[in-house]
């Protein structure tokens, strides 16, 4: 028997600002959907300055972490959490680069961005920052574990 390769894991997305303010979030989520992932957390949510800072701490020695602060906590953004395999690194590929110029068409950033800066959205890039971004954005019994039903919905 050959050990999976790739395990059930977990990312934090999130729609920026911006791609709420531009009527993305439909398209955006949908684009997950479709792939086959599992959404296990969604809320439209304001987000407070503490908690931006907290979330992009390791860009804390940036020169572009304030404004980066301020982009983030403009307006609401919608935090996701995601389930599958190999979740985290194929929802990179799905967002595609940061820069979004350098993002290839049929990525999200490919398709919807033009800025580093206004950049739609966010995905975790790694497990381990995956199950620490749903801890910090998502509070207990915010989060459904559910299992996709055999049976139709209309009968
Ligand atoms: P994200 O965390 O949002 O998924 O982005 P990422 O991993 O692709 O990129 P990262 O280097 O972690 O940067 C986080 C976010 O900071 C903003 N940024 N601005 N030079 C700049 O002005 C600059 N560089 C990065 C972007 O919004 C980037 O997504």
């Amino acid at each position: 028997l050959v050990a999976a390769m790739v395990e059930v894991e977990e990312t934090y997305i999130m729609i920026k600002p911006d791609g709420v303010q531009r009527g993305l979030v439909g398209e955006i989520i949908s684009r997950f959907e479709k792939k086959g992932f599992k959404l296990t957390g969604l809320k439209l949510f304001q987000c407070p300055k503490e908690l931006a800072q907290e979330h992009y701490k390791d860009l804390q020695s940036k020169p572009f972490f304030p404004k980066l602060i301020d982009y983030i906590t403009s307006g609401p953004v919608v935090c996701m959490a995601w389930e599958g395999v190999g979740v985290v690194a194929s929802a990179r590929k799905l967002i595609g680069a940061t820069n979004p110029l350098n993002a290839e068409p049929g990525t999200i950033r490919g398709d919807l961005a033009v800025q580093t800066g206004r950049n739609v959205v966010h995905g975790s890039d790694s497990p381990e920052n995956g199950k620490r971004e749903i801890a910090l954005w998502f509070k207990e019994g915010e989060l459904c574990e559910w299992a996709p039903v055999q049976e139709p919905w209309l009968k």
